[in-house]
């Protein structure tokens, strides 16, 4: 069985290690947003590319999810020193990969290339693909009429700054590696991401919605009883839709692909498709592997 998890933040990080934990060799491949990716000290950073490969190598911090565990922060306290910028925190042991993907760009590698590297470096052994070989920067545009890089928005802002719609600048040209993986996928799940920032500039690229429109697709909710997860996602719901945040409108959301839906106990209300309602909080890794197989499970009932 091939399945393809689509995923960017730390949400679809803790899924595909679960099914990463879970499905056979040769049966995941990972298709990772880059619109988060952004020039930072001159180095080119894939927040959501790294955010998956380190948690796969048994990298990540446990709580934070992003960077790499008992990191420091000994070059952005110098950087710092000299009035640079500090707003993004990049531990020095993490530089290590920018600087290395930053060179390796630079000779015209292309980012898939660049990221099997970094994966084989670091012993990941699923294919992790960018959605894109182009730069393809997602860009908030705020109430109070500014357009800001996503990183700027979420991380410089933290998020806090009422947004009235998302774009996507370059051309929407996905990878062959991923438009070849999701033609041959028997399943595709869509992680518990933010659907907007994540996951919509996966479904963006041209031929995305009619690939996925043939193959059976679950989601994972990345709401639970009316919070996100993680991250600002309920205050964009609100903001983008004027509706109160729910895991149905996150699945009215991907209407028109979607087979099943899977959801928190007692949040399937008003959803109209197929609902697995379980435990879908990931604390641990053991319940990373748990819903991982929930979700395979529920989806091998839809066929
Ligand atoms: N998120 C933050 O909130 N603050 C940071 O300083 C920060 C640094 C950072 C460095 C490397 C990296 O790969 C990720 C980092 N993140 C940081 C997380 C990241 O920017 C976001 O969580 C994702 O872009 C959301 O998908």
């Amino acid at each position: 069985m091939k399945v393809v998890a689509l995923a960017g933040g730390v949400g679809g990080a803790r899924l595909a290690d679960g099914l990463d934990q879970v499905l056979p060799e040769g049966a995941l491949t990972v298709v990772v947003n880059t619109g988060d990716d952004f020039e930072h000290w001159g180095l080119h950073i894939s927040p959501d590319l790294d955010t998956i490969m380190y948690t796969l190598a048994g990298l990540a911090p446990e709580q934070r999810g992003w960077g790499i565990a008992d990191d420091t922060f000994e070059t952005l306290a110098a950087v710092e020193r000299f009035g640079g910028q500090s707003w993004f925190r990049l531990g020095d042991k993490d530089l290590a990969t920018h600087l290395l993907r930053t060179k390796a760009l630079r000779l015209k590698r292309s980012l898939t290339d660049v990221t099997s590297r970094l994966c084989e470096g670091l012993g990941v052994r699923r294919p992790i693909l960018p959605m894109s070989d182009e730069r393809r920067p997602t860009m908030i545009h705020t109430k109070d009429e500014r357009t800001l890089a996503f990183q700027h928005w979420l991380v410089k802002e933290r998020g806090k700054t009422p947004l009235s719609h998302i774009t996507f600048l370059g051309a929407p040209i996905p990878s062959k590696e991923t438009l070849d993986a999701l033609r041959e996928a028997e399943l595709v799940i869509v992680c518990p991401s933010n659907p907007y920032v994540s996951i919509d500039p996966i479904l963006a690229l041209n031929q995305m919605r009619e690939t996925l429109a043939e193959t059976p697709c679950v989601a994972v909710s990345p709401i639970v009883a009316g919070r996100a997860v993680k991250g600002p996602l309920a205050s964009m719901i609100s903001d983008l839709t004027g509706n109160p945040p729910s895991a149905g409108t996150v699945a009215a959301h991907y209407a028109g692909f979607l087979n099943g839906f899977v959801v928190q106990k007692g949040d399937h209300e008003g959803i109209q498709l197929p609902t697995h309602q379980t435990d879908i909080v990931m604390r641990s890794r053991e319940d990373r592997a748990q819903l991982a197989r929930n979700v395979l499970d529920f989806a091998a009932t839809l066929r």
